[in-house]
C-alpha cells in the first residue's frame, strides 16, 4: 500500500499521536532476540520512557538503571528475582524497583514498558518488587465533578503508598462514555490504546484514536476523551504522581 505521506500521527508539541504505521523498531542495549518501539523518551520532553518490547521466544530485556513497569499485552513473560520466577500472561504486570530482576519470554511475547528515574521521599522507603494482574486490582467508577460514572471504570495497577512516585491505570469506557472533563494537570501521561477507540482531544486538536496507538501528553496539555463504536475503548495510561513539582522539576 502507498501512504503518499499521510499519517494520523502528529507531534504538535505538547502532546504526540503516535500511530503503528510510523512506528520503528531497534533494540536497545542488552535486548536479546528482542526489539523496542519507543514511544515516549526525554528526546521529546518526557521524563519517562515508554516502549512496546517485542520478544523472540526466550528474548530478554537488557539493563536499566531506572525503575521498570512491565505490563504484558501478549504472550508469556518470566521475571525471575534470584531463585524465584514469576510468570505473567496478558493483563499481568510487574513493578521492578532495581535491576536485579531479569525479564525473558517463554513464547514470542510484546509488552509495554514503562523506566522512570525514581524521585526518594524522605522518610518514605523505596517500594519492593510487585507483580500483579489488572482483574485483581482494585477497580473503581472515575469520580467527576458531578459524582462518579458507572461507564467508566478505573483499574489502579499500583498501591496507592506515597512510596511509588508514578501510577499506572487502566480505564475502560463503555461505548459513548466520555471523560467527566476537560483535564488540565501538571502531570504528564504515557497512554497506549488497548482495545476499541473514539475521539481524543489534546490542546486543540480532535484526534480518531484506536487500539494500537500511543499518546504522550505534556505538563497541562487539556485533554478529554469520547469512547465510540459498538465495544468498549480501554487504555493503559501512566502518570507521574505522589511527588512535589518542585522536587520533580
Ligand atoms: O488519571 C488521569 O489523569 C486520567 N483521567 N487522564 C486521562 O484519562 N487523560
Ligand atoms: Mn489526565
Amino acid at each position: 500500500m502507498i501512504h503518499l505521506g499521510q499519517t494520523r500521527s502528529a507531534m504538535p508539541g505538547n502532546h504526540a499521536l503516535l500511530t503503528p504505521d510510523t512506528f520503528v523498531r531497534a533494540p536497545l542495549p542488552g535486548m536479546q532476540r528482542a526489539t523496542a518501539i519507543v514511544h515516549a523518551a526525554p528526546a521529546m520532553g518526557a521524563a519517562f520512557t515508554q516502549y512496546t518490547a517485542e520478544f523472540e521466544a526466550g528474548g530478554s530485556l537488557g539493563p536499566t538503571a531506572a525503575q521498570r513497569f512491565l505490563f504484558v499485552l501478549e504472550g508469556e513473560l518470566t521475571v525471575t528475582a534470584g531463585r524465584k520466577r514469576h510468570a505473567l500472561q496478558p493483563g499481568g504486570y510487574a513493578y521492578l524497583p532495581d535491576d536485579s530482576y531479569t525479564v525473558s519470554a517463554v513464547s514470542a511475547s510484546r509488552a509495554a514498558v514503562i523506566e522512570k528515574a525514581y524521585l526518594p521521599l524522605k522518610g518514605v522507603r523505596r517500594p519492593k518488587l510487585l507483580i500483579g494482574t489488572e482483574a485483581g486490582a482494585p477497580a473503581a467508577p472515575l469520580m467527576g465533578p458531578q459524582g462518579s460514572d458507572d461507564w467508566l471504570t478505573v483499574h489502579k495497577l499500583l498501591p496507592e503508598e506515597p512510596a511509588f512516585d508514578f501510577a499506572v491505570n487502566t480505564m475502560t469506557y463503555l461505548p459513548g462514555a466520555t471523560l467527566p472533563m476537560v483535564e488540565i494537570h501538571v502531570m504528564e501521561h504515557g497512554l497506549l490504546m488497548l482495545e476499541g477507540g473514539g475521539i481524543y482531544r489534546l490542546d486543540d486538536c480532535w484526534y480518531p484514536v484506536t487500539a494500537g496507538d500511543f499518546i504522550w501528553m505534556g505538563p497541562y496539555c487539556p485533554q478529554w476523551f469520547g469512547a465510540l463504536g459498538k465495544t468498549p475503548a480501554k487504555y493503559l495510561i501512566y502518570k507521574d504522581w505522589n511527588r512535589h513539582p518542585l522536587e520533580a522539576a
